[in-house]
C-alpha cells in the first residue's frame, strides 16, 4: 500500500466528503499526537515509574493507576491550546472540562476513556485509548453536561489507539473505517488498512464467562447454545476470546469478526451493564457500524440511545451483523 500518512488521508477525505472541516483536521491531529505521546509512556513500563496504582478513585469509583492519570493529562494538555474545542470530558474526571479563558473556544466536544483496560497495564497487556467527537450546539457560550448528551448518531468522529505490539490508530468520519499504523522511526502515523469489514458471520466470541451464573435468559440462551457447538441448534463450534481490554477485542473484531457482549446481569439488576456510553459504547458502535457490524444494548442500536447522564453504563452487545442480530433477537422474544 502506498504510505499515506494521517494528514494526507485527512485532507484528501475533505477533499471527497467535505466532511472534515480545518478545525477537525486539527483536532483529529492533536489527538493522534497525544495517543503518540501515551504510546510512548505506556512502552516504559517499569522503567518510566509509570505502574502501578495511584493513590486516588475516579468518578467510577475504580482505583486510579498511574498511566490513567498521566494519559488524561496528556490528551488534556495536547487539546486546551488549539481552538479547535469547546470543552473536554474524560472517564477519569467527574466534571466537564471547559476550555480554559486564555484559550479561544472552538466548535467541538472531545469526549475520551484516556487509557482503556487499566487492569491490564501491569501485565503488559494491551490497552487503548478511546475518543469520541461532537458538534458543541449551535450558539453555545458556556459548555455544560447537558451539551455533551447528544445520541452517538451526532458523532462526527470516533476513534482508538490501541497499545499493542503495533501502536495502531483506527478512526472513521462516517465513511468507513480506516487503520494507521505508528511509524516509530519517523513518529508518524501511517495508513495501514483502508474500510475495515466485519465479516457478517463469526466462530469467536468475546465475553467474560466467570459472569456466566449471573446472566439474564437471553445472554444464557445465546452463550449455551455456542457452547453447544456442532452438538446443538448452531450446528458450528465457536471459539472464546476475552481480553478484557474494550479496545483490544474491538480491535481483533474490526480485524476478523467476532461478537463482543458485555451484558447487564443479575448482580446489580438496575446496573446496565459496566461499560460507559458516551466515550465506550458510542465510539466503538459507530466504528463497528461503518465497518458492516451491528451494535446494540440488547435491544435497540446503541447509537439511537438519549443520554441522560455523562457517565451513564449500557450493555452492549456488538460485531459480526449476524450474531448480534441473533442475540438481540433472543432478548427481543
Ligand atoms: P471485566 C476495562 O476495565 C473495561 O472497561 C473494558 O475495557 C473491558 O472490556 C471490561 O472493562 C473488562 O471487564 O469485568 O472482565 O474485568
Amino acid at each position: 500500500m502506498k504510505r499515506v500518512s494521517l494528514t494526507q488521508y485527512l485532507i484528501e477525505e475533505q477533499r471527497r466528503h467535505n466532511n472534515i472541516p480545518e478545525s477537525l483536521r486539527l483536532l483529529t491531529e492533536v489527538v493522534g499526537r497525544a495517543c503518540k505521546t501515551i504510546s510512548h509512556a505506556v512502552g516504559k513500563g517499569a522503567l518510566g515509574e509509570v505502574l502501578g496504582s495511584a493513590e486516588s478513585e475516579n468518578v467510577q469509583g475504580e482505583v486510579q493507576k498511574k498511566l490513567d492519570i498521566i494519559s488524561n493529562e496528556i490528551l488534556l494538555e495536547a487539546n486546551e491550546w488549539g481552538g479547535h474545542l469547546a470543552a473536554m470530558a474524560s472517564e477519569e474526571m467527574e466534571q466537564i472540562h471547559p476550555i480554559p479563558n486564555r484559550y479561544p473556544m472552538g466548535e467541538y466536544l472531545l469526549l475520551f476513556d484516556p487509557l482503556d483496560g487499566s487492569s491490564n497495564i501491569d501485565v503488559n497487556v494491551s490497552i487503548g485509548t478511546i475518543f469520541s467527537v461532537l458538534k458543541a450546539p449551535a450558539g453555545m457560550q458556556h459548555p455544560t453536561e447537558a451539551d455533551f448528551l447528544q445520541p452517538g448518531t451526532q458523532q462526527v468522529l470516533a476513534g482508538y489507539a490501541l497499545y499493542g505490539p503495533q501502536t495502531v490508530l483506527v478512526l472513521t468520519t462516517g465513511n468507513g473505517v480506516q487503520s494507521f499504523t505508528l511509524d516509530r522511526e519517523m513518529g508518524a502515523w501511517v495508513m495501514t488498512q483502508k474500510n475495515m469489514s466485519i465479516p457478517e458471520d463469526t466462530k469467536e466470541f468475546a465475553i467474560n464467562a466467570s459472569n456466566a451464573r449471573h446472566w439474564f435468559p437471553p445472554v444464557k440462551r445465546y452463550v449455551d447454545e455456542m457452547l453447544a457447538g456442532t452438538t446443538g441448534v448452531r450446528s458450528k463450534d465457536f471459539n472464546m476470546r476475552w481480553i478484557a481490554s474494550m479496545v483490544a477485542d474491538v480491535h481483533r473484531i474490526l480485524t476478523r469478526g467476532g461478537v463482543f457482549m458485555y451484558p447487564a446481569d443479575a448482580r446489580d439488576p438496575d446496573k446496565p451493564g459496566k461499560l460507559r456510553l458516551m466515550y465506550e459504547a458510542n465510539p466503538m458502535a459507530f466504528l463497528v457500524e461503518q465497518a458492516g457490524g451491528a451494535a446494540t444494548d440488547g435491544k435497540q442500536r446503541i447509537l439511537d440511545i438519549h443520554p441522560e447522564k455523562l457517565h451513564q453504563r449500557v450493555a452492549v452487545f456488538l460485531g459480526s451483523k449476524n450474531e448480534v442480530e441473533r442475540v438481540t433477537s433472543y432478548h427481543v422474544e
